[in-house]
């Protein structure tokens, strides 16, 4: 049976086919966040705001000052496989350097169609 019409038999016994709308759904996206500590160098920061979210030096540098103001900001928006591996990606490399870096990910709720 095709996937965007309902098959329904009708009180005459015939059988009517009604389109339905379609199933399918746009995959949800996922925000990529920065937390601010009180450790982590602000030059490590712009490091990996370059090397792993592809940002310019001037891009990287105004996301930490934002992170170190405001506590956090985003680093980008991805599907949900690409989200979690920049996320395990930089925590990890935090982690390898003795920083307390963290990022996390947080389902988009903008578009809700
Ligand atoms: N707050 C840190 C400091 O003063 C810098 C920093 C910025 C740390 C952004 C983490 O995500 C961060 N050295």
């Amino acid at each position: 049976m095709s996937n965007d019409h309902e098959h329904h038999w009708n009180y005459d016994g015939e059988l009517t086919i009604a389109s339905s709308k379609p199933k399918l759904r746009e995959p949800s996206k996922y925000n990529v966040l920065m937390l601010n500590d009180d450790y982590t160098p602000m030059d490590f920061v712009i490091e990996v705001l370059e090397g792993l979210f592809a940002m310019k030096r001037d891009l990287a540098t105004r996301t930490m000052l934002q992170v170190h103001s405001k506590g956090q900001a985003s680093c980008g928006i991805f599907s949900f496989e690409i989200a979690e591996a920049k996320v395990e990606q930089a925590n990890s490399y935090a982690q390898q350097h003795g920083h307390p870096l963290q990022c996390t990910m947080d389902k988009e709720r903008l578009e809700t169609c």
